[in-house]
């Protein structure tokens, strides 16, 4: 693969994701609002709106494969997630389809399966249970990505990544952390892998307490580097500063379900 374009590049993941993949790839496209301000020589910015078809065609154009990181990143209010991350994705999938592109690696969440309580040890086929219209949002992209694997032939990758960081930061986050070069060897097997069609999978790094079995990742050959376990002692800590959240801290998707909940927790199995 010798082009590939990454959105939501001025973003924090974009940022680790393009210091993983130095050398990789020979050219790198990159697009959102603002540029990021450490262009290197082999990549090129260009300016897209995900709401402005026309702009994210133009951003598409001459790309072999997309990482796509792009949209709201967080829950936000219905206007925000419809235009970002709903008509955006959709934008981006059908401006690939229209360009040739190979493959999307779609930036899904962990927020697509947030209302499983954390007892529970789920795989991919367990059916969706966003926390939040974000969550949705992302299983909606994942939606897509079936439809144009099935339909149009693009392969593509969803992961859904739990949380990226350098470390996990408090106890969920020691089920759910992974570290940016795992995110990256998953990526390069989005873009790379021969056999892959269409695939879910998490994004997670060898995790002692985590929640999600990833075979299907394996499958695929992933072998995660990092250990959450390796930062227990400083996320318990942190975890301890933190006040309590009732609803959160019994289910996967944490904060994302306490968010304007007024259900009853003890009827969500
Ligand atoms: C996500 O999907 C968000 O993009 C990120 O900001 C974190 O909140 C993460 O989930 C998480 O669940 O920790």
């Amino acid at each position: 693969m010798e082009t590939v374009l990454i959105t939501g590049a001025s973003g924090r993941v974009a940022a680790w994701l393009r210091r993983h993949l130095r050398g990789v790839y020979p050219r790198i496209l990159l697009s959102d609002l603002e540029p990021p301000h450490d262009l290197a020589p082999n990549e090129e910015f260009r300016a897209a709106d995900l709401a402005d078809f026309d702009a994210v065609c133009r951003a598409v154009a001459g790309a072999e494969g997309i990482v796509h990181l792009g949209g709201h990143s967080v829950e936000g209010p219905w206007p925000t997630i419809l235009k970002a991350n709903i008509e955006g994705c959709y934008h981006l999938f059908e401006a690939a389809r229209r360009h040739g592109v190979r493959r999307i690696v779609f930036a899904s969440s962990n927020h697509a399966v947030g209302f499983y309580p954390r007892r529970r040890r789920i795989g991919v086929d367990h059916r969706v249970r966003p926390d939040s219209r974000y969550g949705v949002s992302k299983v909606f992209g994942e939606a897509l990505g079936s439809l144009y694997a099935d339909k149009h032939g693009l392969r593509v990758l969803s992961i859904r990544i739990g949380n990226v960081a350098e470390r996990p930061v408090d106890h969920r986050r020691l089920s759910i952390w992974i570290h940016p070069e795992d995110l990256a060897q998953l990526v390069r097997i989005g873009l790379e892998h021969p056999e892959l069609r269409n695939e879910v999978v998490f994004g997670v790094s060898d995790n002692e307490r985590g929640w999600w079995d990833n075979e299907a990742a394996r499958r695929l050959g992933y072998r995660p580097r990092h250990r959450a376990e390796d930062h227990a002692a400083e996320a318990l800590a942190a975890q301890r500063r933190l006040p309590p959240d009732p609803v959160g801290d019994r289910f996967e998707g944490g904060g994302f379900c306490s968010l304007e909940f007024d259900g009853d927790p003890d009827t969500i199995a």
